[in-house]
């Protein structure tokens, strides 16, 4: 009998919240066998909604399901944690300044943060989607200094598979035999999505599309762009894609990354050349595998120039951010 894994979704009465815990609830995220305790944490105001999603839940009769946790009380919602999903947090408004976001999304982090390490497994893995993903996970790995840093990560995984996706429709190669792009720094427009690396069918996709300009230009544009492509074509933002690859993103760091298969992760750069020269310390998206529930940057890939100045200015608007929160923090 496989002992049931707690898995707390914060947001959960949100949009990708309600694409995510049914794909939990099946398995997608633990796999077919694992027994699901399941937590959701949402906000007073959206407390009536939550309990909606609790209800249609019960009613689905997941057989994995052991239990349902929905609650506004954040200490409850982080009892005996040891997959916390993070996707609640405080959306730009029009006419918001990136500043006015991120101070109030540091106060949030700033209290999970403490929450979890004092009621989560010591374990407990972690996954930031609520933007600025890649800070917010910063600051809640400051803010629980038990939690281990290599288990506070954040969520780059839709991208991955956006560039996977776009491969797969420019070579007419199922999305399946495409692999190992990637994704470096920021879950932001300054990512950049690299395909340098990539193969479709066992080819190099450089080789297959032999086409430069595309892959340099709109290939890049169109991934980078993608959420917004999203937001003008639904109206809404991204939610099945965005919960189809947190429940990627938590499989593959727990049961680990096909033989010859990365994936790409927001995670703590550890700087030199193990980071690619990505200063120590910052958040940032690399390409990983994953064995025995951990992540290892894959190492010694050749970066050309233009990838660099790529790579730099994605760190650059990174430690920007950084700045800003650890101002706002000290304010
Ligand atoms: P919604 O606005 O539909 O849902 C957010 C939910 O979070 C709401 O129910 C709200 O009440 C709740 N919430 C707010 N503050 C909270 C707190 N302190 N504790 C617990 N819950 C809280 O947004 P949704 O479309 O679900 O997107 C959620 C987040 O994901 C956003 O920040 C969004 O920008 C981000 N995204 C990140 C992606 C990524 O790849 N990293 C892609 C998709 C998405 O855009």
């Amino acid at each position: 009998m496989v002992s049931p894994v707690t898995v707390m979704i914060t947001g959960a009465a949100g949009q990708i919240g309600y694409a995510l815990a049914p794909q939990v609830c099946r398995g997608a995220m633990l796999g077919p066998d694992t027994p699901i305790i399941l937590h959701l944490l949402d906000i007073a105001p959206a407390e009536t909604a939550l309990k909606g999603v609790a209800m249609e839940l019960v009613d689905a009769a997941y057989p994995l399901v052991k239990k349902i946790v929905a609650t506004v009380n954040l200490e409850e919602a982080c009892k005996g944690v040891d997959v916390a999903v993070m996707v609640g947090g405080f959306p730009r408004g029009p006419g918001m300044e990136r500043k006015d976001v991120m101070a109030k999304n540091v106060a949030i982090y700033k209290g999970q943060a403490s929450a979890l390490q004092e009621h989560a497994s010591p374990d407990v893995k972690v996954v930031v989607v609520a933007n600025p993903a890649n800070t917010n996970a910063l600051i809640l790995s400051n803010y629980a200094p038990k939690i281990p840093k290599e288990n506070v990560t954040c969520l780059t995984r839709l991208d991955h598979n956006r560039a996977l996706g776009q491969v797969s429709e420019r070579t007419g190669v199922p999305v399946s035999d495409v692999k190992n792009c990637i994704i470096w720094g920021n879950h932001s427009s300054t990512q950049y999505p690299d395909v340098n690396h990539a193969t479709a069918g066992g080819k190099s996709v450089r080789e297959l599309v032999n086409d430069d300009e595309y892959l340099n230009g709109e290939f890049v544009t169109t991934v980078q762009q993608r959420g917004a492509a999203i937001i003008a074509a639904r109206k809404f933002s991204s939610a099945l894609s965005a919960a189809s690859s947190v429940c990627d993103h938590v499989r593959d760091w727990v049961h680990g990354t096909p033989e010859g298969t990365w994936t790409s992760m927001g995670v703590i750069s550890p700087g030199g050349d193990a980071g690619y020269g990505v200063e120590a310390g910052l958040m940032y998206s690399f390409p990983v595998t994953c064995a025995g529930g951990k992540w290892s940057i894959v190492q010694g890939l050749a970066i050309d120039d233009r990838s660099r100045s790529l790579m730099d200015a994605t760190a650059a608007e990174l430690k920007e951010e950084k700045t800003m929160a650890e101002e706002l923090i000290a304010a």
